[in-house]
C-alpha cells in the first residue's frame, strides 16, 4: 500500500519573502496565536485556487491587519480607518474585472466605520468582505469595541461591558440579514481545526461569488486575540468557543447566490460624456463641443477660486470645469467649504488640462482668483511662482505682496452691482481669467451659462456679466 504524500507549500498570493524593519524581520507582525493569520492564510489560498491572484485589490484597514501588504501579493490599498467598504465602492466600480477584498476588524467596521459597511451592502456592492471579529480594539491594545460581550474587560471596561452603558454587543451579520440585497452572509469562528474548514469554505464561497458578479458577500469570523484578552493562545481559543460563539452564533444567515442575476459589466451602464454632462447640467441639451481647432492646448491650469460663502465661488469652479469639458479638455472640480453656512470661507479647486488628471487636489495653484481678503491671505504663499492671482478689488484694498507672480485686479463687486446682481460678480472675475489665460473661451461660457445656471431668470444677467469681464480685461488688463 502506497501513502499518499500531503505536501503543504506556500500560496501563490503570499510574497515569497516579506521584510519588516527592524528586528523580527522576518516574522509576521501577529502576535501568537492571533486568528489574523490564519484568516490571511484561507484568503491566500481562495484567491490562488480560483486564479485571481492578479486581479485582487485588498483593502485593509486600520487595526493590526493595518500591515497586510507586508505579505500578500495583491493590489493594496490602505484604507482609512472604518472606510474600506467606500474605498473598495469606487475600485470596483471602476475596475471592472477587480476582485475587490475588504478585510476589517470589529473596531473598524462595526465602531467607526458603521455607516460605510451597512451602506456598501445595501447598495449591493459586488465585493467580498471579511471581518475578523475578536471581540476589542487589537491594535490600540484592548479596548472595548462594540462586539465585546457583556461583562468582558477590557482597558476602557475594566470592570467589564455593562448592559446598562454601552448596550448589547452588536450581531453584525444579524443587522447585515435585515437587508435585502447581500447575496451572502456567514458567520465563522477560529475555536478548533473543524471550525478553520468551514471558515475556509465560507471564505471561498464569498471570493467566488463575487467573482460570478452575484454581489455583496460578507463573512464574520470570530477571532482569538490572546494577547489583548490576557491569555495564552490555546485558552483563548477555548475562550472564544465557550463565550463568544453563544453571543454570535456561528451558521449560514443566507445564501441567495443561485437566485442573484450576475451584475452586468460596467460598460453596459456607462454613460456618454454628453449624457454626463446633461446630468449635471440644470437643462439637458448640453450636446455641443466647442470647436478648438487650430488652437494650441492651453498650459495645465490648477485654479484655486476663493471667496466667502455665497460669493459663488463653486459654482465659478463648476462653470470653469463645464467649460473645459466642453471644448474638450479634461477638468476636475473639487470644493472646500468652511463651517459656516454663509459668511465663512469657501474655495473650488479646479484643474484643466488636455491631459488627463491623476489627482484633483490643488495645493500649490497656478491661478488664484482671490473674492475677499481672507482668500487672498490665506492663498497668496500657495501660488507657483510665475502663476496669476487675479483679486477682487471691489472687497479687497491691499496689493499683492508677491513679485515673482504676476497680479490683476477687477472690481468685480463693483461692475456686478452696476448690472444690478451682486451675485454675477463671479461670473466677472471668470471672464476676466478666461482672456488672461486663454484656458477657455468668453463664448463657452456664454454657452455653458444657460446650462448651469437653475434660475432662468438669471440667465440674461450673467450672459452680461461675461461681457463686462470681458470689456474690463480689454480696457484695462490686456497686453499686460
Ligand atoms: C480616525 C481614527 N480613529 C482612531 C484610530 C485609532 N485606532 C487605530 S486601530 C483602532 C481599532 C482597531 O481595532 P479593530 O478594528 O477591532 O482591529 P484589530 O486591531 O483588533 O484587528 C483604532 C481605534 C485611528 N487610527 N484613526
Ligand atoms: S493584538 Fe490581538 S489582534 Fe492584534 S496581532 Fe496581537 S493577537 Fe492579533
Amino acid at each position: 500500500m502506497t501513502q499518499e504524500t500531503v505536501k503543504h507549500c506556500k500560496s501563490k498570493a503570499f510574497y515569497d519573502e516579506f521584510f519588516r524593519k527592524g528586528e523580527g524581520d522576518k516574522q509576521t507582525h501577529y502576535c501568537p496565536g492571533c486568528g489574523h493569520g490564519i484568516v490571511h492564510k484561507l484568503i491566500a489560498e481562495a484567491t490562488s485556487d480560483l486564479g485571481v491572484n492578479d486581479r485582487v485589490v485588498f483593502c485593509s484597514p486600520v487595526g493590526c491587519s493595518v500591515f497586510a501588504y507586508y505579505y500578500f501579493d495583491y493590489g493594496n490599498i490602505q484604507c482609512a480607518h472604518g472606510r474600506a467598504p467606500a474605498v473598495a465602492t469606487g475600485i470596483r466600480r471602476v475596475l471592472d474585472d477587480s476582485i475587490v477584498i475588504v478585510y476589517q476588524g470589529d473596531g473598524d467596521l462595526a465602531g467607526i466605520g458603521m455607516g460605510a459597511i451597512m451602506h456598501a451592502a445595501n447598495r449591493g456592492e459586488n465585493m467580498s468582505v471579511f471581518f475578523v471579529n475578536n471581540a476589542i480594539y487589537g491594535m490600540t491594545g484592548g479596548q472595548m469595541a462594540p462586539t465585546t460581550l457583556i461583562g468582558q474587560r477590557t482597558m476602557t471596561s475594566p470592570s467589564g461591558r455593562s448592559l446598562g452603558n454601552e448596550g448589547f454587543p452588536i450581531g453584525m451579520c444579524e443587522l447585515m440579514d435585515a437587508l435585502k440585497t447581500p447575496v451572502y452572509v456567514e458567520r465563522v469562528s477560529l475555536g478548533d481545526a473543524g471550525r478553520v474548514l468551514k471558515a475556509r469554505t465560507a471564505i471561498r464561497k464569498a471570493v467566488k461569488y463575487q467573482n460570478e458578479r452575484r454581489g455583496f458577500t460578507f463573512v464574520e469570523i470570530l477571532s482569538p486575540c490572546p494577547v489583548n484578552w490576557k491569555m495564552q493562545p490555546e485558552e483563548s481559543r477555548r475562550w472564544l468557543m465557550e463565550n463568544m460563539e453563544p453571543v454570535f452564533p456561528v451558521k449560514q444567515f443566507r445564501d441567495r447566490a443561485a437566485e442573484a442575476e450576475p451584475r452586468a459589466a460596467r460598460g453596459d451602464e456607462e454613460l456618454s460624456d454628453s449624457e454626463l454632462l446633461e446630468l449635471f447640467s440644470s437643462e439637458g441639451d448640453a450636446n455641443f463641443h466647442t470647436d478648438r481647432t487650430g488652437l494650441s492646448d492651453p498650459p495645465d491650469q490648477l485654479v484655486k477660486i476663493a471667496g466667502f460663502g455665497g460669493q459663488g465661488v463653486m459654482s465659478a469652479g463648476i462653470l470653469l470645469a463645464n467649460c473645459a469639458v466642453c471644448e474638450g479638455l479634461n477638468a476636475t472640480w473639487i470644493p472646500s467649504y468652511g463651517a459656516e453656512m454663509r459668511g465663512g470661507t469657501a474655495n473650488a479647486s479646479v484643474i484643466v488640462s488636455a491631459s488627463p488628471i491623476g489627482n484633483p487636489v490643488v495645493s500649490e495653484p497656478n491661478v488664484l482668483i482671490a473674492m475677499n481678503l481672507p482668500s487672498l491671505k490665506t492663498f497668496e504663499q500657495s501660488v507657483l511662482p510665475s502663476g496669476m492671482i487675479l483679486v477682487n478689488s471691489s472687497l479687497v484694498d491691499s496689493k499683492v505682496g508677491r513679485g515673482d507672480v504676476r497680479a490683476f485686479y477687477i472690481p468685480a463687486t463693483e461692475i456686478a452691482n452696476k448690472l444690478g446682481s451682486v451675485a454675477t460678480a463671479n461670473v466677472i472675475a471668470m471672464a476676466a481669467y478666461a482672456c488672461l489665460s486663454g484656458a477657455v473661451s468668453p463664448e463657452t461660457l456664454k454657452q455653458v451659462i444657460p446650462l448651469s445656471i437653475k434660475k432662468k431668470n438669471l440667465i440674461e444677467v450673467n450672459l452680461a456679466a461675461v461681457d463686462e469681464g470681458v470689456k474690463y480685461y480689454k480696457e484695462n488688463m490686456a497686453g499686460r
